[in-house]
């Protein structure tokens, strides 16, 4: 594969080049990984930047239909909106549940987007990579808005979280006072709650949930990345349309806002500083699932469930013979 033929047609904005390169970096094959390196040095000096918007929710609280129609207020707007799915599930299963064309019909078809479907089987701890090199490649195509969708499972909403410049979550209106089992932690990585299904019957509700959430966020601690009255709870309604300009108009002043204030930057070289730790991190541990490394892991576990051995020092003889290769 020509990687520099490659980087030059990404470059353009061309669709099908990039549905390679995400491919490439989908790969788990030796060679593919060293390729997809190079890849995306060579695209890293374009310097484009997109704004990456994060939405984590349950499922059925509506993110594929919202991601439809906020997608489409933004590219009668002009701007180009690229999709892409952050699924943990697929992996295990094998099956592409998320950032489904065919729940998205109109942005499916829409000139300015551009909707990467989850891969169907992509190698487990590739996942974060996968994804934020993917958002980098949909970056250097030209890209104004890249949209993460991801379920609430595991560690996906911290993946997607540490590649996104704005996070949202996206709740459902629920009845009773209590804050919909919503863990504390994705509370506080949250930048907006948006309250869907906003319609209807359903409006009510929703003005409560709303209210109470915008309390609970008041109750967190205040981060130095927000403005006055942020992280903010609103209403939308992904089917009826409603609140989604208010809501980009929103998205776009905190945006601004952070670039202006240094924040954006900031943000970006710490999640760079995570990723290359988090890298190093991963690759040290593969290496114990590797020949010699995994035999001596066996070895010495041998000796710790015998007796022979307590798990400290098992575990220093292991540190230390790593060190001597
Ligand atoms: N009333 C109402 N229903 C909605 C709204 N948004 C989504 N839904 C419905 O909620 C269900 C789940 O939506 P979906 O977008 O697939 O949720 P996801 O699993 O979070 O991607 C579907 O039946 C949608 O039609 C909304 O704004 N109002
Ligand atoms: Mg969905």
């Amino acid at each position: 594969m020509d990687i520099t033929k490659l980087a030059d047609q990404i470059r353009a904005g061309d669709r099908r080049a990039l549905a390679r390169g995400i491919t490439l970096v989908e790969s788990g094959r030796d060679d593919h990984r060293a390729q997809a390196a190079e890849l995306l040095q060579a695209l890293s000096a374009t310097g484009r930047q997109a704004l990456r918007i994060g939405l984590s929710g349950t499922p059925g609280v509506g993110k594929s239909t919202f991601i439809e129609s906020f997608g489409m207020m933004l590219t009668e707007r002009g701007l180009k909106v690229a999709v892409l799915a952050v699924d943990p599930s697929s992996a295990r299963t094998g099956g592409s549940i998320l950032g489904d064309k065919t729940r998205m019909p109109r942005l499916a078809r829409a000139p300015l987007a551009y909707i990467r479907p989850s891969p169907s089987q992509t190698h487990l701890g590739g996942i974060a990579r996968r994804s934020r090199e993917a958002v980098a490649l949909c970056e250097a195509a030209g890209f104004d808005v890249v949209l993460i969708e991801t379920v609430g499972v595991g560690q996906s909403e911290t993946v997607v979280a540490e590649i996104s410049d704005l996070f949202l979550l996206l709740l459902a209106p629920a009845g009773g006072d209590e804050l919909q089992g919503v863990k504390r932690g994705i509370m506080e990585m949250a930048d907006m709650i948006l309250v869907n299904k906003a319609d209807g019957d359903l409006k009510a509700t929703a003005t409560r949930t709303c209210a109470d959430y915008a309390g609970a966020l008041r109750l967190l601690r205040k981060r130095p990345q927000d403005p006055e009255g942020f992280p903010k709870a609103m209403m939308v309604s992904a089917l009826a349309e409603e609140g989604l300009e208010k809501a980009w108009e929103e998205m776009s002043a905190l945006a601004d806002w952070r670039r202006a204030e240094g924040h954006h930057d900031r943000a970006r070289a710490a999640q760079a500083r995570y990723w290359f730790a988090e890298e190093v991190r991963q690759a040290l541990l593969a290496e114990l699932e590797r020949g010699a490394a995994k035999a001596q892991m066996e070895r010495l576990a041998g000796k710790v469930a015998s007796g022979a051995l307590t798990p400290s020092l098992a575990a220093a003889q292991m540190l230390e013979s790593l060190h001597k290769r």
